[in-house]
């Protein structure tokens, strides 16, 4: 394999094997037709990167029937009001005097975030490749383009070449592959003093899990501090702070701006100080996942294998992009898991990929009571706990890391 970036060749030092598309739930009449692709990882020792070797194409993924919609968590909701909040107090402060502060948001997925700034102080711009999200969006009025973010289409947006302020994104930067081109058009919009401001899941996070289910075919590189580092200041841009945040299971906020034109934080040394300290920057910390998933895959078999001896029913909660690589590596279909229920209205009727189980409502699910619950959005536990408070005692919950 080679490193999408530097174009070396590096080594896969693990496979989570045969995997489909994390978001293609798809109906029993195309079981036959899955997509399947090989799910191995490699870390670019120049750059501290974890990337998958190889991925679908970005239209496979990302098109009419994209079924993640970020406002399906009230907690997610409120945590992007906060992060515009914290954008509007902290860093637009200086400009305060401007106009019109320029605001673009790269996979604006149905607005959640942008519709924060609708408001006669933001000129705003939503670029979101999957036409069904963007369609919600855009019945916000929210000004939003249904494209990929690259250089080339960065062009299209005459009236924010070199003039934006505030380039967003969330769990977004991760799903594209070429980031160079990305880093590109981020210039060819971005005011001299302008910020590029994004978050994703934090490579630190999943290791200290073990949480594997957070590489699927969308996230293609796991970040760290480190590596967001060394990528954009060999493009002429410094990283110029990181704030961890809790979301999806440990996530971590850049902050990038062009290269002497800002004061780096505090925060930078002593992340990468932490980093080095645990290996996140190493080859020895890929070495050491690696290990511990095997374990936890091994574990996780047992543990459904006897439940299942003993006569007792699993049943799976929320039908996560993550629970696609927990079941296909773990090899759990229909034959141990009832059904997994889901919110989702796109997703109920319509079965895993790779492992077929059958997506029901949460409705069905406080109906038809199993004795497990297998929860796959771990990350949302709180939210979800707390809905389901009446069922809390009534099935016993459990998930692939510690709940
Ligand atoms: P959740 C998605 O991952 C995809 P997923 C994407 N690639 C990404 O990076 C992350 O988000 C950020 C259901 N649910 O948020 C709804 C309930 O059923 O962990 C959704 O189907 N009940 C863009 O899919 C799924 O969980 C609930 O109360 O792993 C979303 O899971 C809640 C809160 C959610 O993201």
């Amino acid at each position: 394999m080679f490193c999408k970036i530097t174009k070396k060749k590096i080594k896969p030092f693990m496979s989570f094997g045969k995997m489909p598309i994390a978001n293609g739930f798809l109906k029993s009449k195309n079981f036959k037709k899955e997509f399947f692709f090989n799910m191995e990882v490699g870390f670019s020792k120049d750059l501290s990167l974890f990337q998958l070797n190889d991925h679908p194409k970005p239209k496979m993924m990302f098109n009419n029937n994209y079924p993640f919609f970020t406002g399906s968590s009230k907690i997610m909701v409120s945590h992007f009001k906060n992060y515009a909040d914290w954008i509007k107090k902290k860093i637009i402060k200086n400009k305060i005097n401007k106009k019109k502060i320029n605001l673009i948001e790269i996979g604006s997925n149905d607005g959640t975030f942008l519709k924060n700034f609708k408001n006669h102080k933001f000129n705003i711009l939503g670029i979101e490749p999957s036409t069904n999200v963007a369609k919600i969006s855009k019945k916000l009025k929210i000004n939003t383009k249904n494209i990929f973010f690259s250089y080339k289409n960065s062009k299209k947006f005459k009236n924010f070449k070199k003039k934006t302020d505030i380039i967003c994104a969330a769990n977004v930067i991760c799903h594209i592959p070429d980031l160079i081109d990305l880093i590109k058009g981020v210039d060819n919009l971005l005011d001299k003093k302008g910020l590029f401001i994004f978050e994703e899941p934090y490579l630190g996070s999943m290791y200290k899990k073990v949480s594997y289910d957070q590489i699927y075919d969308e996230h293609i590189y796991m970040f760290s501090v480190n590596s967001i580092k060394k990528i954009f200041s060999l493009n002429g841009f410094d990283l110029i702070n990181a704030i961890p945040q809790i979301t999806h299971g440990g996530s971590m906020r850049y902050i990038v701006g062009r290269k002497n034109e800002h004061e780096i934080d505090k925060n930078i040394p002593k992340l990468l100080l932490q980093e080095k300290k645990n290996n996140i920057d190493s080859f020895k910390g890929c070495i050491d996942f690696k290990k511990k998933c095997e374990n936890s895959k091994k574990k996780l078999k047992k543990t459904i294998k006897n439940l299942l001896a003993k006569g007792k029913s699993i049943a799976g909660y929320a039908a996560t992009s993550k629970s696609t690589t927990i079941l296909n590596y773990c090899g759990i279909n229909k034959k141990h898991i009832n059904y997994i229920c889901d919110t989702t209205p796109n997703k109920i009727g319509l079965y895993t990929p790779g492992t077929h189980i059958p997506i029901v409502s949460v409705d069905y699910f406080r109906k038809h009571i199993c004795d497990y619950t297998f929860l796959f959005a771990w990350n949302h536990k709180k939210e979800i706990f707390n809905k389901e408070k009446k069922f809390l005692k009534k099935t016993k919950w459990f998930a692939h890391i510690k709940l």
